[in-house]
């Protein structure tokens, strides 16, 4: 699809529902006892699979719209599945039901898309398997034989809210105590969704303690819009001439804020308005208008706080004057695509100056761009960063694969020109 272009981009937009609050939400409605109530479902492929994986263990599950409600059986309320589980793109939906199926009284199977496929499950099976989980194979698909899991004192070796999660989830079926130390903060929608359902969870810095034995009771969860959705009019808003875009209702839980640091640090005209708690998660509106950009380091503890929206701070970066490194951010080899690889071949078509490094990528900016025949590796986030930086690119630049934003943002094309006119 050819990307249209827009000579600015004003107006009013509210994002998709978050994606991690979203799965989560599902996951943990269908372990709890009794209805859970989920309005601001994001309804992307991603987070259908996990209701679609749900259902296929006995849990009812009603959509209508936005509004999901999940009749959760408690933690052994759910059946074996008679099929293959399969969990589509989905790196959350497949690493988080690792941790929930290790600990079960049947056996199953995981599978997703070919994506899916190359993506490291040994991740998640290791540390499991400290707990006596039996996972086969380290990619999918996967055989998972449940069984008794007993707690477990775990230093992780990756910054990862999907491992870090899978192991809190597998601690609520064991026998004892889970400890869990992190190596960076990642996102803790999981722990706050856990605390507010009644777990017996402890947070204390990097610190994470569960503890089996207490009934998980049903919430109404209301999802904020994702932050790594706003990202994507964040930066459009920023880039672009005469511009300015108001995205209301954004999650800015501090574990995935790091956008708003770097904008800070790249100079951008940008203000956090409103700023309140909905469902246990803060939420606020941020407005972003037409900046000048400057380079900046990107690098430590702050790229788990950011790690999704990489590659459009990348195109924003492309439109800074001078250098930014980002360093650190190897996690990225290891998503939908290897984003580093992507960002760093897809923008040298448009005669970025790029470099890529081990860790991350450099980028000289401030320099003319034109447009390009992109390939998007069918990863929704890299589909969205290019649409963004194609609109100051010159010429004429197009997507082979657009569809592909449907894993997290349906709308967004929609939602996007929109903001054009
Ligand atoms: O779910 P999936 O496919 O892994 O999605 C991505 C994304 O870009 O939408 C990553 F590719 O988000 C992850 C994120 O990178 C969602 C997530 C979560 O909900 O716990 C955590 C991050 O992954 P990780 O590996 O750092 O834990």
């Amino acid at each position: 699809m050819e990307i249209q272009k827009m000579t600015r981009a004003r107006g009013e937009i509210i994002v998709p529902g978050d994606k991690s609050i979203s799965h989560r939400a599902v996951m943990l409605g269908a372990l709890a006892n009794g209805t859970t109530e989920i309005h601001g479902f994001l309804r992307g492929a991603d987070c259908l699979s996990t209701i679609d994986c749900f259902r296929e263990m006995g849990i009812e599950i009603e959509v209508n719209g936005g509004d999901v409600t999940v009749h959760g059986k408690g933690l052994n309320g759910l059946k074996k599945p008679e099929k293959t589980l399969y969990t589509g793109n989905s790196g959350t939906t497949t690493r988080l039901l690792c941790g929930i199926l290790a600990g079960q009284p049947f056996d199953c199977e995981i599978t997703g898309d070919a994506s899916i496929c190359r993506r490291p499950m040994g991740r998640v099976a290791k540390p499991l398997a400290l707990m006596g989980a039996q996972i086969e194979g380290e990619y999918c698909p996967l055989k998972i034989h449940g069984t008794a899991l007993h707690g477990m004192d775990y230093q992780m070796t990756v910054a990862s809210a999907q491992v870090k999660t899978a192991l809190i989830l597998a601690g609520l079926y064991a026998d004892g105590e889970t400890v869990i130390h992190e190596t960076e903060k990642s996102r803790d929608h999981t722990e706050r969704m856990l605390s507010a359902m009644g777990a017996d969870i402890e947070v204390d810095g990097l610190k994470i303690t569960v503890r089996p034995g207490k009934e998980l009771k049903p919430q109404t969860v209301d999802v904020p819009g994702d932050i790594s959705s706003a990202a994507f009019f964040m930066v459009l808003g920023a880039i672009m001439p005469n511009s300015e875009i108001k995205i209301k209702n954004v999650g800015v839980n501090p574990t995935r804020t790091g956008i708003i640091d770097v904008f800070r640090d790249m100079g951008a005209n940008m203000e956090i308005v409103n700023e309140r708690t909905v469902s246990g998660e803060p939420v606020a509106d941020i407005i972003v208008s037409t900046s000048n950009l400057k380079g900046c380091e990107i690098g430590g503890d702050i790229i788990p706080r950011l790690i999704d929206e990489l590659p459009v701070i990348a195109a924003a970066a492309v439109f800074a004057e001078g250098r930014t490194v980002i360093s650190g951010a190897q996690e990225l080899k290891v998503k939908e695509s290897n984003r580093i690889a992507a960002v760093v071949t897809e923008f040298k078509k448009c005669g970025i100056d790029i470099t890529e490094t081990d860790d991350g990528m450099i980028i000289n900016g401030g320099k003319p761009v034109h447009g390009a025949d992109f390939a998007t590796r069918s990863d929704h986030r890299m589909a969205m960063s290019l649409a963004v930086l194609a609109q100051r690119a010159e010429g004429i630049s197009t997507l082979d694969d657009g569809e592909c934003v449907d894993v997290s943002y349906p709308a967004f094309f929609g939602d996007f020109y929109g903001l054009g006119k």
